[in-house]
């Protein structure tokens, strides 16, 4: 396994200083080591992952430095479009390094959204045409593939991509478990538990799209332990379009509620799309934003939403009706507010990170879990 600050130390000696990206639990211990050590300056968690490498170009155009950018396979479609049209040496020609965690790699069991992501990564990196490797886990050859990946990258005036397989990585950082709660979210519900307060709040007409990671599996599991949910659709994949699905189904469905129970920084992803759910404007869409402040289902990495006013966005792009709240109680009211005004309506939900360490995962299939869905619609 590559000690995560030995390779770090290895690119700032290649000239490679600053990083841009959207964290991975499978590079959980490289980001919590960039995060640690990198000055904000010069390390930003981007929106997306196309935004990752368009500030890679950026730092290249200002400074003639490559920038690093790392993700997850799953985001991979998300920056073909800036290598492709931008960077790559038959437009602009801008030297990079891409670091892709390998979720769903053939013979390592993974959920059913990463599986073929996984399986096509090395045909779609060939497809590319442009200089990738796998990062080997021994050390010393690990060093030899990070130099030739930086070299190969100068030279062709190309971006060069390493492809990350799990357990590349030592964990160097305490679990979290292990680290200091932060009094300021001491008085902060969980996830799970607002999760729970609002379903039953809303009752079991309405239908409900989830967001990617926990949860959508804190919403299955809620539902297997209480009943109901045959009309909850699981954004297993696609991080950042749950609002977008909801406005579709919105779209066609003039009668029943569709409310899309969503992220922060799954928001944050496309933030546009809220532009355009207030710009159609439909009376039966309603948004409910769990903001813990990080990527919680990828290790806790913080996202930019400390600065934003996610209410005052969403009066700002023709959202009829937003508010805020932490405390659950008051819930049935806020349903009730938002449900007045009518839609599109917003509420932002403040909940500290963090999850149980038992938590299931879906139990159906995908294919089963929207055939139901379409059924019970
Ligand atoms: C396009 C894409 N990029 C990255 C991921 C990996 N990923 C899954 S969940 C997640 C974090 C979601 O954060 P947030 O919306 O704030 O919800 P939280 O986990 O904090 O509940 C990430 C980065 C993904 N699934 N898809």
């Amino acid at each position: 396994m590559i000690d995560p600050a030995r390779f770090v130390d290895r690119l700032d000696a290649l000239g490679v200083r600053s990083y841009a990206g959207v964290p991975d639990s499978l590079l959980k211990a490289l980001g919590q080591h960039i995060q640690a050590t990198v000055p904000a300056e010069r390390h930003t968690i981007t929106a997306n992952e196309g935004a990752a490498i368009a500030m890679a170009i950026g730092t290249y155009l200002r400074t003639g430095d490559l920038g690093a950018v790392y993700l997850q396979n799953s985001g991979f479609g998300n920056i073909v479009n800036p290598l492709l049209s931008l960077a790559d040496p038959d437009v602009y020609g801008v030297p990079m390094l891409v670091i892709v965690g390998w979720r769903g790699q053939p013979g390592v069991r993974d959920e059913p959204q990463h599986v073929k992501q996984g399986r096509i990564m090395e045909p779609l990196l060939e497809a590319l045409a442009l200089p990738w490797a796998v990062l080997p886990s021994d050390p010393d050859e690990a060093d030899r593939v990070v130099d030739w990946a930086v070299g190969a990258a100068r030279e062709q005036q190309a971006p060069a991509l390493l492809l990350v397989e799990k357990g590349t990585f030592a964990a160097t950082q305490p679990a979290a478990a292990d680290a200091e709660p932060d009094p300021a979210l001491a008085g902060l519900p969980t996830r799970e538990e607002a999760l729970g307060a609002l379903v039953g709040a809303l009752g079991e007409d309405t239908i409900n799209v989830a967001t990617t990671g926990m949860l959508s599996r804190e919403l299955f599991e809620h539902r297997e332990a209480h009943g109901g949910g045959e009309r909850d659709f699981l954004t297993v994949g696609g991080m950042g379009h749950a609002c977008s699905i909801a406005l579709g189904i919105a779209q066609h469905e003039p009668e029943r509620e569709t409310w899309c129970l969503d992220g922060d920084g799954a928001v944050l992803m496309h933030l546009g799309s809220l532009a355009v759910i207030g710009h159609h404007a439909p009376a039966t869409y309603f948004h409910v934003v769990f903001n813990n402040g990080v990527h919680d289902s990828v290790g806790g990495q913080p996202t930019a939403i400390s600065t934003v006013d996610l209410p005052a966005v969403a009066h700002a792009v023709g959202y009829r009706h937003a508010a805020r709240t932490s405390d659950l109680a008051s819930l049935p009211e806020h349903v009730a507010a938002l449900r007045d005004a009518g839609g599109p309506s917003l509420l932002e939900l403040r909940v500290r990170p963090g999850n149980r360490s038992d938590l299931g995962r879906p139990t159906r299939t995908p294919r089963e879990s929207r055939e139901l869905f379409m059924d019970a619609l």
